[in-house]
């Protein structure tokens, strides 16, 4: 049995315990579509190599998504999208986490990390799917604010949270309205980010 793409890797992940990469929590399943259809279209590979890169012709080993080296002709299975998005906390984890900020502290609360458009609970930035997935699958700080199309002073603010963070500056967190009892989380969640290149 094998499929290929994005979807592929979802379900390939949701049925074999071991992947190399933790690519299961990448998307929610439901925002994915396709899945079944691509089971059933692609059932060339062998076992041991199950996932068809993009055109059909070659099958490679879940062991060689995102491993730093091309092996699907198109290189799809090194895409920096998906791979960025594989190191990072799954989408559904991090909607549920800017949706408990907004529950707690309003819905204009985001303002104070992304900037005047994360008004109205992230609608004008097309809500906190979108964001939550701008946040996945951007490698750095730019690429997030291209994929919002932040403007520059928004982006350098949130540049600075992520600094003060990085520097182990928690006053900055508790200045924009962190609460004590959400440090935490706030500080896992970008430090997540951080050690995955955003900053970089
Ligand atoms: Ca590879």
């Amino acid at each position: 049995m094998a499929c290929w793409g994005l979807a592929c890797l979802l379900w390939l992940a949701a049925c074999q315990a071991a992947t190399a990469i933790d690519i299961a929590r990448f998307y929610g399943y439901g925002h994915v579509p396709g899945i079944a259809s691509k089971r059933s279209e692609a059932r060339r590979c062998r076992p041991t190599e199950p996932f068809l890169c993009p055109g059909g012709d070659v099958c490679i080993s879940i062991a060689y998504l995102c491993d730093g080296a091309p092996d699907c002709p198109d290189s799809y299975d090194e895409d920096n999208k998906l791979c960025t998005a594989a190191r990072r906390p799954p989408v559904e984890e991090t909607a549920s986490f800017l949706k408990s900020l907004l529950a707690s502290h309003g819905p204009n609360y985001l303002e104070k990390l992304f900037g005047s458009k994360a008004r109205d609970a992230l609608l004008p930035l097309g809500g906190v799917e979108a964001v939550a997935v701008a946040l996945s699958e951007s490698q750095t700080i730019d690429d997030f604010g291209r994929a919002l199309q932040l403007m520059t002073v928004d982006v350098n603010h949130l540049r600075s949270v992520f600094m003060a963070v990085e520097n182990g500056d928690m006053g900055t967190l508790k200045s924009l309205g962190i609460k004590d009892s959400e440090l935490g989380d706030v500080k896992f969640f970008l430090d997540k980010l951080l050690k995955t290149g955003f900053l970089d």
